[in-house]
This record gives C-alpha cells, sequence and structure tokens, in this order.
C-alpha cells in the first residue's frame, strides 16, 4: 500500500472530507481486521488514523475529521500534545523501561507528587501508578481492603468501572461488558444511585436510600470501600443530584468505609474542574485516575490518605510496566500543559458553549429529554417524545449521520441512548460550532423511532 495523500507536518484545522466514509483504504485495512483481530474487538467507526492534533482526526484515505470523542476522554489536551510529543521523544531516546520496582527513577516519583498535590484535600497523600483504569480501580480495592481489614465492596447502578473479573463485577450493564464473560468477583453490592431526570430525587433523599440498603443488606461493618464515578461515564453521564456525593462520603467517614473515587473518565479538567469531586468540595479518601492523565500514553494511579495507601506491606503493590517513565513523561508534561494553558477554564468556556447550543436544539426537538454534563463532558439522553422511554435507536441513527458527516461521536448509557460529547480542550471554537451544525442536521434528518 502506497504512503496516505496527507500532509506528515501539520494537522489542518479543518473538517474536511475527500471520500465517502469509511473511504477506500479505510475498507482495506477494516477487512484486514476483521481476518486478524478477534471479533470481540469492537469499532464504533470503521475509519482508520492517520494522524490527529488539535480537534481533528485526519483517516488513511485523508479524510478530516472533528474529534469529539478524544479516545473516549484521554486525549484531554489534545492529540498529540506538543509538550507530550517532545518529552516522550526525550525519555524514548534516554530509556524506554527499567521497572520502578527494580531501579527506580525521579519522573514517577513526580507524578506522585504532582497527583498528592492535585487530587482533592490537603492531608498527607500517597499514590501509586498502574497501567489502565481497570487495573487502578482494582488496587484501590486491594488497599481498602488491606486498610479496614473489610471484605465488601459498593458500588451503584449503571457504575461502569473496568473489563477485568473484578471491575466487571463492580460494571453494572450486562451487555456488553459482562455477557457469558462469568463467574465474577464476589463481595461486591450494588446501590441505587442518584439519576435526577428518572428518579426526581434530590440529593440527599437519593444518598438516604442507597445507604439504607446497604446498611440493610451489607452492613458498614462488613464494607471495605464504597466506589463511586463522581460523574458517570459509559452509563451515561449521569450526574447525581447536589448533595449526593457529599451524603455519601459523610457516611463513610462516620463509618470507617474508605470512599473511593474513580475519577478516570472525570479527572484532570474534563469536567471543568481539575477532579468532579472538588465542585462539590467532596474529599474523597482515594482518587483513582487514568485517562485524561497521560495525553494518551497509558497510565494510571491510585492516590489517597497515606495511612491507607501506606497499609499495603512492602511489595504487595506494583506490575512490571506500571508507572512506565514514557507515560510518566507524558503525564508530566500533560499536567503542564493543563496548568500552563488554563485548560480547566477551557473546559468551562467549552460547557457553556456546548450546553448552549444543546439547549437550543432541546427546544425544538422533544427527543432530546435531558441535556446534562460539565465541562467538556456534556450528553443528550434521548427519549420517545413527550415521555421518558429511552430511544436507543434514534441515538444510533443520530451518531451514524454526525459519523458519515466526518464528526466523531460516541453514544453511551444502560439504555443505549445518550449521545455523549467529550471533544479534546485543544479544539478550537470554530470546530466545535462546526461538529454541532452536524449534529443538528443529524437530528433534523432522523425520522422519529417507528413502532
Ligand atoms: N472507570 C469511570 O470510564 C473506562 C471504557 C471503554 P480502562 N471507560 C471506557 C470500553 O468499552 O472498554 C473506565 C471508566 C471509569 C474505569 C474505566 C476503565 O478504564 O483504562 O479502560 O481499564
Amino acid at each position: 500500500m502506497s504512503a496516505p495523500a496527507i500532509d506528515q507536518s501539520t494537522v489542518v484545522q479543518e473538517r474536511r472530507l475527500v471520500t465517502a466514509l469509511p473511504g477506500p483504504r479505510s475498507v482495506e485495512l477494516m477487512a484486514r481486521k476483521q481476518a486478524a483481530v478477534a471479533a470481540g474487538v469492537g469499532t464504533t467507526m470503521p475509519v482508520f488514523a492517520a494522524r490527529a492534533a488539535g480537534g481533528i482526526v485526519v483517516d488513511v484515505d485523508g479524510n478530516h475529521l472533528i474529534d469529539l470523542g478524544s479516545g473516549i476522554a484521554v486525549t484531554t489536551v489534545g492529540n498529540s500534545a506538543p509538550r507530550v510529543v517532545a518529552a516522550v521523544q526525550q525519555q524514548v531516546a534516554d530509556f524506554t523501561h527499567t521497572c520502578f520496582m527494580i531501579t527506580p527513577y525521579e519522573s514517577y516519583v513526580a507524578v506522585a507528587e504532582a497527583l498528592n498535590r492535585l487530587t482533592p484535600g490537603d492531608h498527607e497523600k500517597r499514590t501509586a501508578l498502574f497501567n489502565s483504569g481497570a487495573e487502578a480501580v482494582e488496587n484501590a480495592v486491594k488497599i481498602a481492603r488491606t486498610a479496614t481489614g473489610r471484605p465488601a465492596v459498593a458500588v451503584f447502578d449503571h457504575a461502569y468501572h473496568g473489563r477485568t473479573n473484578l471491575t466487571m463485577a463492580m460494571t453494572a450493564k450486562v451487555m456488553p461488558y459482562k455477557h457469558r464473560f462469568g463467574p465474577f468477583a464476589s463481595e461486591v453490592y450494588r446501590a441505587p444511585l442518584s439519576y435526577p431526570f428518572r428518579d426526581g430525587l434530590d440529593g440527599a433523599t437519593a444518598a438516604a436510600r442507597a445507604l439504607d440498603l446497604l446498611e440493610k443488606q451489607v452492613g458498614a461493618d462488613n464494607l471495605a470501600a464504597l466506589v463511586i464515578e463522581p460523574i458517570q461515564g459509559e452509563g451515561g453521564f449521569i450526574e447525581p443530584a447536589p448533595g449526593f456525593l457529599p451524603a455519601l462520603a459523610a457516611w463513610c467517614r462516620t463509618n470507617g468505609v474508605v470512599f473511593v473515587a474513580d475519577e478516570v473518565q472525570t479527572g484532570f479538567a474534563r469536567t471543568g474542574d481539575l477532579f468532579a469531586c472538588d465542585r462539590e468540595g467532596v474529599v474523597p479518601d482515594l482518587v483513582v485516575s487514568a485517562k485524561g492523565i497521560a495525553g494518551g500514553l497509558p497510565l494510571s494511579a491510585v492516590t489517597g490518605r497515606a495511612e491507607l495507601m501506606d497499609a499495603a506491606h512492602a511489595g504487595g503493590l506494583g506490575g512490571t510496566y506500571g508507572g512506565n517513565p514514557l507515560a510518566c513523561a507524558a503525564a508530566l508534561a500533560a499536567i503542564e500543559t493543563i496548568e500552563a494553558d488554563g485548560l480547566v477554564q477551557r473546559a468551562r468556556d467549552v460547557e457553556h458553549l456546548l450546553l448552549t447550543r444543546l439547549r437550543a436544539l432541546q427546544e425544538s426537538d422533544p427527543r432530546i429529554g435531558d441535556v446534562r454534563g460539565r465541562g467538556a463532558m456534556i450528553a443528550v439522553e434521548l427519549v420517545r417524545a413527550g415521555g421518558t422511554d429511552p430511544d436507543p435507536d434514534l441515538a444510533r441513527r443520530v451518531a451514524a449521520a454526525a459519523h458519515a458527516e466526518g464528526v466523531i461521536v460516541l453514544t453511551c448509557g444502560t439504555y443505549g441512548n445518550v449521545l455523549r460529547f467529550l471533544p479534546p480542550l485543544a479544539i478550537s471554537d470554530a470546530l466545535l460550532d462546526e461538529a454541532f451544525d452536524v449534529v443538528e442536521r443529524a437530528f433534523a434528518a432522523s425520522p422519529p423511532t417507528a413502532g
């Protein structure tokens, strides 16, 4: 195959379609994928990436797509962000790996220091680094169990925590994440969430409902940890009613339960705060981060109270690649970018632009039941007009129409009826406006779901 006809030095920040999507090279690669890659590994858009920067992904046919997905909330600082590229290039030339458990290196310590400084609360903290979000969630549970000597873990309806065995047990949705992959880990208990659009409860009432269930069905004394996404990601960008998270955190404190915030999707400026827990001043005992932490390199972390983090025996935490030097270099550069470029404020500006566009659209389209989210983590929940019945078919069709026009959008939600928008913070307002013109046209072109 000859080299793709695209500019290899810069990525022009405009949407530009030079073929129908997918183009011929992508079609060819998709055929190779089907023959070589396990069928279980899915594809949202059958378009192969060649380059990406700012708010644009360029495919192998030279099409320029607007990125409203950030690789699922990962490239918050932008794809191939200049500081990240420079830091990784330097590090890869210096050394690629020693294993931090064999001969440590400074960048791991510097990432731990940064996380201890940036996560909510000014108490003494420690950090341990891992590779994926799921791996970090598992380690948070290990730490909570050894620190408390208790077995049980509380999670919530609609939760997503990963695809490993323990995190599958913690994840709510069976399809596609759990179906036929059991048996699952024991001692995981699920409580009802606060879901304002569907339950209409205020935060205190929703928290009382959840805590009553945990007290009656599990018992606070048996609970090591309560694990919650401050705004749910895969479950549908569900933002609990104000007061819900503070009430859970207070109950955990009273009962010696470790409050774990899974900020894998919400962390690192994504929601218009450095961490989503900051909004209500909630200080988790442990914070799990990943995704946006390292500009696209695989890195995750557990950060928390020194006395909890230090409870695990020496040698009890680790892994061959955890805190890999390339990922640590990228994380330091991503953190510098967030701070130097004012990306927390940028996320709030993106929120304003997106909410304005989507609320205007909601006024003319009753199938948009709810517009919600914070920062650059915004969603619309789609329903049958006039009610709250989920309409996953409409979500699928609107997403497909946006994809065909060169806009990368994702769906999510327990009912599959949520369209979510996760642009990189390096995207321009002009690209956002154009992307939402496309989304608007996609709604207009999608007739009501039959039946
Ligand atoms: N916790 C809150 O959002 C990952 C999953 C995509 P990993 N979300 C994207 C998919 O279909 O696999 C996620 C998350 C929250 C944990 C995780 C898990 O992070 O890095 O994918 O393991």
